[in-house]
């Protein structure tokens, strides 16, 4: 085996380029962030059998590729820059025209208080300079609601055909209490009872195992924990028959690179049938830790999102700000502890309405 280094802006990146360089026949080793010339990147290291590369033709060829394709990635940051900066400055008279306008000013202050990003307002504002909407700040926040709820993008539920549906997150969210809801949601609660089993990959946390099979007793649903990816293959193989199988996952710090590379093997282990990756994120989180949570976590190709712990706040603007920014699929919200009973289908119109009222109460 040999060991060999790709960097480039996130992790996903630098695992797309050894896979360009030697295909998917690579393990993972580690991965983790450094900074190059001042500027933060991921850092990947993959190993590849020595007999792989033989099969490859003319390696030093694409070895340069590599370090180009690093290079280009430097460059290319360095433009992001410079278009960031010009950004700013358009930004800026942007800023001062809509300064001048009070209704514009108190509107964006009022949704900025609530965790909207003041960028993404003045992109709204700005192609509104002609119309008569800035004159009245109740058409302003309608306006603005309605940006919102284009945006907003919803996963709706399908059970048509079998699937595997993975749960993945940082610690404490609530991915386990989840598993258990969608499972007797699905087993129990719909318009058919459909076949369920559930896979526990967190053998990591104590009493993980049992917390799912206590469910799983109660559900008389099947439930099996794994441990290695050959396992998973094959218990998936085992379970084709069912209609839906929940895959639990330990609770992962985003920066924890062990715990992604372990899920990255589960992932790749079986080539036959598609898993739906859900990440589960809390209401409750601060911005910042959300951009860093699906910076890394969309590394394992994110299908939707799941939103948990609805019930513990009543300011969903670092949300919605959010949702603006990455435009990924909403499926579930979940608001309480109970299983099954606080668990709904994601919807706008909910989310919207608790903003809504976020925002009145000023
Ligand atoms: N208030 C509230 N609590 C929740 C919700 N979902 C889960 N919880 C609680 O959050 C705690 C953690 O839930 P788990 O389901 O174990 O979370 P997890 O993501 O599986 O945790 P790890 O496996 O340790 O990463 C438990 O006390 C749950 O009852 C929710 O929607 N609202
Ligand atoms: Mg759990």
């Amino acid at each position: 085996m040999i060991e060999e280094t790709f960097v480039a802006s996130d992790p996903k990146s630098a695992y797309e380029l050894a896979v360009e360089k030697y295909g998917t026949n690579i393990s993972l080793v580690s991965a983790k962030q450094v900074l190059y010339d001042g500027i933060l990147r991921s850092e990947v290291i993959v190993s590849i059998d020595e007999n792989e590369i033989l099969l490859l033709e003319d390696t030093s060829d694409e070895t340069e590729i590599t370090e180009v394709a690093s290079e280009e990635e430097i460059l290319l940051s360095e433009l992001e820059e410079i278009k960031e900066e010009l950004f700013l400055m358009k930004d800026d008279m942007y800023k001062e025209l809509q300064e001048d306008n009070p209704h514009i000013a108190k509107v964006k202050a009022l949704f900025i208080k609530k965790g909207i990003s003041a960028a993404w307002l003045e992109g709204m504002f700005q192609s509104l300079s002609d119309s008569k909407i800035v004159e009245d700040e109740s058409l302003l926040v309608a306006y603005i609601l309605e940006e919102i709820d284009d945006i907003l993008q919803i996963q709706k539920e399908d059970l048509s055909s079998p699937k595997i549906m993975m749960l993945v997150g940082p610690t404490g969210v609530g991915k386990t209490t989840t598993i258990a809801k969608l499972a007797a949601r699905y087993a129990y609660l719909l318009d058919r009872p459909y076949k369920v089993a559930l896979i526990n990959l967190d053998t990591f946390k104590v009493g993980a195992i049992e917390q799912l099979e206590h469910y799983a007793d109660i559900m008389q649903i099947e439930h099996i924990a794994v441990h290695d990816a050959t396992e998973f293959r094959d218990t998936l193989e085992h379970l084709k028959g069912y209609d839906v199988v929940l895959v639990d996952t330990a609770g992962m710090s985003p920066y924890d690179m062990q715990k992604f590379i372990k899920t990255v093997e589960f992932l790749t282990a079986d080539t036959k049938r598609e898993i739906e990756v859900n990440l589960v994120l809390s209401a409750t989180v601060k911005y910042e830790d959300m951009e860093d949570i699906y910076q890394n976590f969309s590394f394992l190709n994110l299908h939707s999102l799941i939103i948990s712990k609805f019930d513990e706040t009543k300011h969903l603007g670092t949300l919605l700000n959010f949702m603006l920014l990455y435009h990924l699929p909403m499926s579930y919200f979940s608001m309480g502890q109970e299983v099954p009973d606080d668990l709904r289908l994601a919807d706008k119109e909910y989310l919207l309405e608790h903003f809504i009222g976020d925002i009145d109460e000023g």
